[in-house]
């Protein structure tokens, strides 16, 4: 089998890469571990940038998410008994969109699989070979078969534990990494959400989070351990505590409900330099991840492909192999910027249990500061909403 790009993994990075390919005319071939209902079914990120929103309709998936968003102004934070709003079209002039990535991967799968994909589920052993020259090849069983696909170019968007990074020997890449001591638990549920925008919680039980799909359609988190067992916590354990942690006037409004998804994600910043080896460009969370205080994991994977889809087109295109050469530098900048920001938001936020009482004092008077001073407001809201591009 032969093809332009090989893409390694159908998560919203990889089939975003395809789709976009796709409609320039560039030929590609998607391989993925999984199943399409597991994909399809898999549960994670909500709150959409701008940027995000624009390069779902240049794919031409936009139907079903103008029909169903929400656009919200701002957000919340609770703290210490107060409830603060944060408007970010006061702040920015701009707000942020709900639209779920499960939603998102759903509408690429159906598109590419409408358009005769190739999209292999389902694909297992898949290898990568050659990728410092200009035919690489990548190595896979489908169907019990085993096959080869050769390529000008591979994606490697197949997430933090794939097959891409993992490929590039050691002394030729550079990680950066902090692993955070908790995790999230998060619950899906059939009920309305606590507020119109999302409520970031900050309480001295830890952090919690109350955020939504749909106005009948709540999705919540609590800090927990990064190996929590989500079956110690019963849905009336949760709701118990959401309450606890979100203050009295979250506590007020929240309408409890049989769970129907839950699970724990560690959290984790993680950078791999740079993003292309030869022939294999990574993207997404194959080379970065951070912890989802931001929202911004789903958003960076999103401007890797910006970058990466442009860069494709100028090549095959007009000859011209420049974007490529600096596609790791260009994405590498609003990396470090997202990674400063969700880091920082995650120890605004979140219980640390090794904090002196020092330093708690100094966490409650920054998250006093950041909901009353116009320039700490500003620098959250145009961090949250997506810094501009190029
Ligand atoms: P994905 O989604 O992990 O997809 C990678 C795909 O590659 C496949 N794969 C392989 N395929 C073939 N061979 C192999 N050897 C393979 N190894 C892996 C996998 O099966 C999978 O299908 O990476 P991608 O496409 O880069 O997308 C990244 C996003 O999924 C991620 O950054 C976000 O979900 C992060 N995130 C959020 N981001 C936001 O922008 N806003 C949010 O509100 C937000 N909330 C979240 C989040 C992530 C969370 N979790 C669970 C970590 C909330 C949570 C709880
Ligand atoms: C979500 O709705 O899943 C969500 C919202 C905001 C975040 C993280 C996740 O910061």
């Amino acid at each position: 089998m032969r093809t332009q790009v090989g893409i390694i993994g159908a998560g919203p990075a990889g089939l975003m890469l395809s789709q976009l390919l796709h409609l320039n005319g560039i030929e590609n071939v998607v391989l993925e571990r999984q199943t399409r209902d597991y994909c399809e079914e898999r549960i994670r990120a909500g709150v959409l940038e701008q940027g995000t929103v624009e390069l779902i309709r240049e794919a031409q998936i936009a139907d079903r998410m103008e029909q169903l968003k929400m656009v919200h102004d701002g957000i919340a934070l609770t703290f210490d008994g107060q409830y603060r709003h944060i408007s970010f079209q006061e702040l920015t002039g701009k707000g942020v969109t709900i639209w779920g990535q499960t939603q998102i991967v759903r509408d690429l799968i159906k598109a590419r699989t409408d358009a005769g994909g190739p999209v292999l589920f389902e694909a297992e052993n898949v290898s990568i070979h050659d990728f410092d020259t200009d035919s690489p090849r990548i190595r896979f069983r489908h169907n019990d078969e085993d096959q080869e696909l050769q390529c000008d170019f591979i994606a490697g968007c197949d997430g933090f534990h794939g097959v891409s990074r993992a490929s590039i020997p050691a002394d030729r890449i550079k990680t950066f990494e902090r692993v955070y001591p908790f995790g999230w638990l998060g619950m899906l549920c059939e009920t309305p959400p606590v507020s119109e925008e999302v409520v970031y919680s900050h309480s001295e039980r830890g952090y919690a989070l109350f955020s939504m799909r749909s106005p009948t359609l709540s999705r919540l988190y609590i800090q927990c351990a990064p190996d929590e067992n989500p079956d110690d916590w019963p849905d009336d354990r949760l709701w118990e505590e959401l309450k606890l942690r979100g203050g009295e006037q979250v506590a007020s409004r929240l309408q409890t409900g049989p769970s129907i998804e839950k699970s724990v994600a560690p959290l984790r910043s993680f950078v791999a330099e740079p993003l292309r080896h030869g022939s294999l460009f990574l993207a997404g969370d194959a080379c970065h991840i951070v912890p989802p205080t931001g929202a911004k994991g789903l958003n960076l994977a999103m401007a890797d492909i910006r970058i990466l889809y442009r860069a494709f087109v100028e090549h095959y295109k007009s000859a011209n192999s420049d974007p490529l050469a600096s596609y790791s530098d260009t994405c590498l900048k609003r990396i470090w910027n997202a990674q400063r920001f969700s880091w920082w938001m995650t120890s605004l936020l979140h219980l640390f249990p090794d904090a002196s009482p020092y330093e708690r004092r100094v966490q409650l008077s920054e998250l006093n500061y950041v909901t009353s001073s116009q320039a700490a407001m500003t620098a959250l809201a145009e961090n949250y909403v997506g810094l501009p591009f190029d």
